[in-house]
């Protein structure tokens, strides 16, 4: 009987921070290109001198596949398509040709803290071709003032 109170006080307490803290997955696909964010929740050991049993951490995952292949994997704290900041842009929907060089991009970006406690985003711009690759990697302090924007008009994005 214990053991079922126990049991179902943790599935009541999963069930709440579950949905007050969860993080709404995203998925979208481009050609042989799949990606999706989730947050991914577990029991691990406390580090809490005085509490012994287990806390519940979450981490967001973000999995890019190409076919049946998984050709990237990261965890971190919140992962975004395109930018959080600017989400209607539409020109950073996945398969839109960002760099100019002909293949088609897509962007996904970290939103943390940085070392001084500020929040941070970082912009990865990968590649997804014929060949997958991350191009590049921005940091930005999160202000709303790091953006993706054409600004000469040429279809291929410049950031500020
Ligand atoms: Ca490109
Ligand atoms: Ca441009």
């Amino acid at each position: 009987m214990l053991r079922l109170v126990c049991f179902l006080a943790l599935l009541f307490a999963f069930g709440i921070s579950h949905a007050s803290a969860m993080n709404p997955p995203q998925m979208a696909e481009f050609g042989d290109y799949k990606v999706q964010i989730a947050e991914v929740l577990s029991f691990v050991p406390s580090e809490t001198p005085d509490y012994k049993g287990p806390v519940e951490k979450g981490v967001d995952t973000v999995r890019i596949t190409k076919g049946s292949e998984q050709v990237y994997y990261e965890e971190g704290f919140r992962y975004f398509l395109g930018d959080p900041n600017d989400p209607e842009n539409p020109l950073l929907n996945m398969g839109n040709d960002i760099t100019g060089d002909g293949e088609p991009d897509l962007v996904i970006t970290h939103r943390s803290w940085g070392e001084n406690g500020e929040g941070e985003l970082t912009f990865k711009i990968f590649s997804i071709g014929p060949e997958f690759k991350l191009l590049k990697q921005m940091k930005a302090k999160d202000d709303g003032a790091a953006r993706f924007k054409d600004l000469d008009g040429d279809g291929v994005l410049e950031f500020r």
